[in-house]
């Protein structure tokens, strides 16, 4: 009797257990496959650890017809990448290199599982990047500097003995979308890091990676010679400083004879650096790069350098960097983040892109949701990501996007490469939301191919990572493609910026003036709203950071009336009642704007619900809840800036949206324990 109750039991829970899905397949679940087809139906010679991992997939996961997997020396042009021809009886993979075998392998999967068109497929792929990489803020006490998807997944106390299963999952995930290198640490780096027993542990990890064809990197602490070895200095103009690295760049290949190569965040939010010793930031790469040289290791070097000074923390980089166009060695690559702040909802894009003419450079863009709501918001980066690569600088005239700036197709740069702050960690699901694992892969993918639009990767994301049904790809899609905009709407509409709480930068902190400690660490500083208006006025008559931007970008933002108005509080202090394009006051138009990012979520909390039947308990109520937090937080971010801006605007918000629900005192109240400094 007992035992038939169990079984019961069991039976009724069956079908849960089948649909339950925990998300840590990612987009690679393929739930309607049990193998794939038999060895014998593989065509390919000679033996290799990644031709073995594309043989495995197919057998595995592939329903078609059989595959031939061909390396052909003349498709080098195609570097990584690869062709795809079929037959109605034989599908042919042709690249040059075994990694392109398997990115092709990866490609007919997908095209499997999003019910695409198989026959007469005659695809050649290329990709835009030479290196496609992550970088990952974890710290080696395993914490995660803005992380939101729990610990880090490096097991540095377990390493090099034991070893994660995950290990092989990140990077199989990552060759499926063709990301081929990770930074494994925080550029706020330690310079432990360098020490031989990590390094002993960072090589267990790249022989893991490197049949997915992933390739290492560090970041690197610079006074690592003085700290690690108690070198006099870690100046770089000295001999010995010099040595040290190039000792330890042979220490690091002995290990690791593919490593990549450092990421330096120098002299930047009181790292070291070489101005430590009066040296510049060309002096300290060159060091680095010199040492990397002789293993053709390379030195990404970023560009985000602000210190509290008169200046507009906007045209810092530019200012630092420009004079020294032409003095980095031909290893270097100069890291860009995508705006002259630091990754807000929207920002016009850095003008340092499109202004070295003699050194490469590389965009950032941040994954982890640091200034948009953690892991608890629905924001799909994609367009995020779009709206700054098809950018038009006009530095080499017009069609001069960042694009076509950093993928070698105006510069012929020796080194092309795109960089992403991840968002993963150790939770179940990777990246801490569901959603949240859509924007590793549009990274992923437009690091593969930036022409891709939003949409394609939205909808291939879908199909994969839920149902191939359109009664659900088409309303997510449309809740995905909105959803940066509408998080713009309900934090920061019209290019305002940098409003969020201090240290966690998680909600609205409008008034946060700082008094004692950075000014441009405090919100006041970048919204400067005052009784006449609103803005930071970056024009003539303000810190003319418009003058920074090539012709006629110079002229359309020094102009309120050519500034695009989504951009019209990061160029311009703005009088409360300006008339914008449909007629409002800005104060009306801010109040709106606030009032639509709220009802959208709304929107998507509605859109979700009617979706219940398509996707697995689990993961169905994991985002319901989670858009419920997105939803008060919308409610609290607008109650927070307009009853604020109110306060200066002293104009009353439009009857036609609803009325604030929280006190302007109350929320000042507020103050989340998440720690961290800025
Ligand atoms: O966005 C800011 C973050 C810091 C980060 C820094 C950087 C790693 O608040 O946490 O430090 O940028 O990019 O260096």
């Amino acid at each position: 009797m007992q035992n038939f109750r169990v079984y019961i039991i069991l039976f009724l829970l069956f079908p849960l257990m089948i649909f339950a899905d925990d998300g840590s397949k990612l987009w690679l679940r393929f739930p309607n496959v049990k193998k794939g087809i038999s060895a014998d139906k593989i065509i390919s010679k000679g033996k290799n650890p990644t031709l073995d991992i594309a043989k495995n997939e197919l057998t595995d996961l592939w329903q078609g017809q059989a595959v031939e997997l061909r390396t052909e020396t003349a498709l080098k042009n195609l570097k990584d990448g690869y062709t795809i021809k079929s037959t109605s009886d034989k599908i042919t993979i042709s690249s040059s290199k075994e990694i392109g075998l398997l990115y092709g392998v990866y490609h007919i999967l997908r095209l499997q599982e999003t019910k695409s068109n198989l026959e007469n497929l005659n695809i050649t792929e290329k990709p835009s990047y030479d290196v496609r990489i992550l970088n990952h803020w974890d710290n080696l006490d395993g914490t995660i500097e803005r992380g939101y998807a729990g610990h880090s997944l490096w097991k540095w106390e377990d390493l090099p003995g034991k070893i994660s299963p995950r290990y092989k999952e990140y990077a199989r995930a990552n060759a499926s979308i063709g990301i081929n290198s990770v930074v494994l640490n925080n550029v706020n780096a330690s310079p432990n890091m360098l020490r031989r027993d990590y390094l002993e542990k960072v090589k267990i990890l790249a022989d893991i990676f490197r049949p997915y064809g992933i390739k290492v990197y560090l970041s690197v602490n610079f006074s690592s010679p003085k700290v690690l070895d108690g070198l006099e200095n870690s100046d770089p103009l000295n001999k010995n400083v010099q040595n040290w690295w190039k000792g330890k760049a042979s220490e690091i290949y002995k290990l690791i004879p593919d490593f990549g190569g450092f990421l330096v965040k120098a002299n930047s939010e009181g790292q070291p650096g070489p101005q430590d010793y009066g040296r510049t930031h060309a002096d300290g790469a060159n060091m680095m790069a010199d040492a990397l040289k002789p293993y053709n290791g390379i030195v990404m070097w970023r560009a985000f350098v602000y210190s509290p000074s008169n200046e507009d923390r906007a045209k810092q980089a530019y200012l630092e960097f420009v004079p020294l166009d032409g003095k980095f060695r031909d290893n270097v690559i100069i890291q860009i983040k995508n705006g002259p702040i630091d990754f807000q909802p929207r920002e016009a894009f850095n003008p340092l892109f499109g202004a070295l003419k003699k050194t490469p450079e590389m965009v950032e863009f941040q994954i982890t949701q640091e200034y948009l709501g953690f892991s608890n918001h629905v924001v799909f980066l994609a367009p995020l990501f779009k709206e700054n690569l098809d950018s038009d600088t006009y530095s080499y005239g017009k069609g001069s996007t960042i694009a076509k700036l950093t993928d070698g197709t105006l510069m012929k740069n020796k080194i092309t490469a795109i960089s992403a702050v991840a968002n993963i960690g150790e939770d179940t699901n990777w990246t801490g939301h569901h959603f949240a694992q859509a924007n590793w892969y549009a990274f992923g993918r437009l690091a593969w191919n930036h022409d891709l639009s939003s949409e394609q990767i939205a909808d291939e994301w879908i199909k994969m990572t839920f149902t191939d049904n359109q009664d659900f790809v088409k309303p997510v899609t449309e809740m995905m493609l909105s959803s940066r905009e509408t998080a713009v709407d309900y934090m920061m509409p019209l290019g305002l910026h940098h409003i969020f709480a201090s240290g966690h930068h998680y909600g609205p902190e409008p008034w946060g003036d700082y008094k004692n400690g950075r000014p441009d660490w405090s919100p006041v500083y970048y919204h400067k709203a005052d009784a006449n208006g609103v803005g930071f006025d970056r024009t003539k008559t303000g810190s003319n950071a418009v003058s920074l931007y090539f012709p006629p970008l110079n002229e359309t933002y020094g102009n309120i009336k050519t500034t695009p108005e989504n951009l019209i509080l990061w160029f311009h202090h703005v009088p409360w009642n300006y008339k914008m394009k449909d007629g409002k006051t800005l104060w009306e138009e801010l109040s709106y704007k606030y009032d639509s990012g709220v009802k959208n979520v709304r929107d998507y909390q509605k859109i979700w619900d009617k979706l219940k039947t398509y996707v697995d308990e689990d993961r169905f109520t994991f985002v319901q809840s989670k858009l419920k937090i997105q939803e008060k937080d919308a409610v609290w971010w607008k109650d927070a800036c307009l009853l604020y801006f109110q306060t200066f605007s002293k104009m009353p918000i439009p009857n036609d949206i609803e009325k604030p629900v929280h006190e302007l005192e109350d929320l000042k109240k507020i103050k989340l324990n998440m720690g961290h400094h800025n």
